[in-house]
């Protein structure tokens, strides 16, 4: 079987795990968020795609989600002894060996893509890791505060302002020249199953939809498309979601994550060449919410043109994260 997921950092990483255990033989290709990604000190820095390899090869941190276990930040403190900054983003010493050896590939012009194989050789996570683009694509939020109105790099808005500084928009930089990566439509074309892993839907999944290309795949791929709400109960479980649905006007919950990435069936009216079903503009078959979102399930109208479940959604271990792909994939009807 082939699935294809969506992810971004942490709540995508941790899913992973789950979709791997669930199916060991299955072909797993990850599209993963590039958006986060920064250049510090002379470095490619790629957050997102790291968090994945590190999680499902065996080597991040568990206590922090991002970086690697046993870390020490000896440079990031000599550095810091010269003055020079930022002092709001930690690069880990260990973490600091996978910035070199991408940056030195990347100046010897390999595309990001084959950057993450080589890094992958060593981590082997099971999974085809795949970065959403190979071009250039940063977010950043444009912020309004006592230094006037302007556009920083989203790392800056997240570790340095903790979110706490309104997001006015937010963009994705580069987004509209950019070409998806190898093997990425593809992916979703030739898929049995698609997941939307329950990450960021702004600054994860909206950026890998931001690349031109992904959300038509996504729309017409003949394999089910189903999703996982990152929120429960009118909460994220971690990080800024919350922040970021304000800044596109999207309530954060359950139901309105799935309304925004919307339903993939027409339901009712017209009907055209004879078919009682037509493709329509969202992206989900099926939409996964917690069990204390499940008036939603009961609401037929909730999603037009998507089915929604309730099932527990909180990734406590690797066990309830199985649970949670398993019924992902019955959603789907795989
Ligand atoms: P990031 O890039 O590190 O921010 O990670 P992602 O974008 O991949 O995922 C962040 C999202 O994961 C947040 O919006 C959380 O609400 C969500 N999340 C984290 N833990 C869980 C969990 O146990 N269950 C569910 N359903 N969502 C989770
Ligand atoms: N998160 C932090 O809270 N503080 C840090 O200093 C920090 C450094 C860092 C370095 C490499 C890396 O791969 C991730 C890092 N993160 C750090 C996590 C990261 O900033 C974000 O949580 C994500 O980009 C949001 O997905
Ligand atoms: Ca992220």
């Amino acid at each position: 079987m082939k699935v294809t997921a969506l992810a971004g950092g942490i709540g995508g990483a941790r899913f992973l795990q789950g979709v791997r255990a669930a199916r060991p033989d299955a072909e797993i290709t990850v599209i993963g968020n590039t958006g986060d990604d920064i250049t510090l000190h002379g470095l490619r820095i790629c957050p997102d795609l790291d968090t994945v390899m590190y999680t499902l090869g065996g080597g991040i941190s568990a206590e922090r989600g991002w970086g690697r276990e046993d870390e020490t930040f000896v440079v990031s403190a000599e550095l810091a002894a010269y003055g020079v900054g930022p002092s709001w983003f930690g690069l880990g010493d260990r973490d600091l060996a996978t910035h070199l050896v991408r940056t030195q590939m990347i100046e010897a012009g390999y595309p990001l893509s084959d950057v993450v194989t080589a890094l992958c050789d060593r981590w082997k996570p099971g999974v085809r890791l795949l970065p959403m683009s190979n071009d250039r694509v940063e977010t950043h939020v444009i912020i309004a505060d006592d230094e006037g109105r302007r556009a920083v790099h989203f790392q800056e808005w997240w570790l340095r302002m903790r979110a706490q500084v309104p997001a006015e928009a937010i963009l994705s930089v580069g987004a509209a020249e950019s070409k998806p990566a190898p093997g990425v439509l593809d992916s979703i074309a030739d898929a049995d199953v698609v997941l939307i892993g329950p990450s960021n839907p702004v600054v994860s999944i909206g950026t890998i939809l931001s690349v031109p290309g992904v959300s038509d795949a996504l729309r017409v791929t003949l394999a089910p498309v189903v999703g996982v709400s990152p929120i429960i109960g009118g909460s994220a479980v971690r990080g800024m979601a919350d922040a970021c649905l304000k800044a596109i006007g999207v309530e954060t919950s359950a139901r309105a994550v799935g309304a925004h990435y919307g339903g993939r069936h027409r339901t009712g009216g017209a009907t055209s060449g004879g078919t009682t079903e037509e493709l329509g503009h969202g992206l989900l078959d099926g939409w996964l919410v917690d069990v204390v979102d499940a008036a939603i399930s009961a609401d037929p109208d909730a999603i037009p043109g998507a089915t929604v479940k309730a099932v527990p959604l909180l990734m406590t271990d690797l066990e309830a994260t199985v649970a949670i792909v398993e019924a992902a994939l019955e959603l789907a009807g795989v």
